[in-house]
């Protein structure tokens, strides 16, 4: 191998020094974090408490007590944040958790919103 081979080449070389006798830190990565979401579970009258703690220990991985926690704040305050995912997983389980509530006749409903 040459050894021109193991320099940049001046088109590579974005700062303009051709890349001559000058050793540069590594570029800033350039691709941004992607943006998160939340999945937000919605309280309602009629789906039974039990069936809310067995969907948030299946779809987001809790402990029976953490879920037991979650579903009460629901209850309690109307909504609450079940998880925080980039954009498609986010959907991907706020779906899963309508179709089990849906196929097991409960109105329990998730949607997403933007993480701040
Ligand atoms: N409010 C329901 C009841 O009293 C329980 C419940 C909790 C339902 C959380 C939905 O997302 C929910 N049986």
């Amino acid at each position: 191998m040459k050894h021109e081979d193991t320099i940049m080449s001046a088109d590579q070389d974005s700062d303009g020094d051709q890349g001559v006798g000058v050793i540069t830190a590594p570029e800033k990565p350039k691709l941004a974090k992607p943006p998160l979401w939340k999945v937000v579970m919605l309280n309602d009258d009629y789906t039974p408490m039990e069936f809310v703690v067995e969907v948030l220990q299946i779809f987001f991985g809790m402990t029976g007590e953490k879920a037991t926690q979650i579903m009460l704040a629901v209850h309690q305050t109307g909504k609450g944040t079940c998880g925080i995912y980039a954009r498609d997983i986010a959907e991907t389980k706020c779906a899963q958790v309508n179709q089990y509530a849906q196929e097991n006749q409960h109105p329990l409903v998730s949607e997403i919103e933007p993480a701040d």
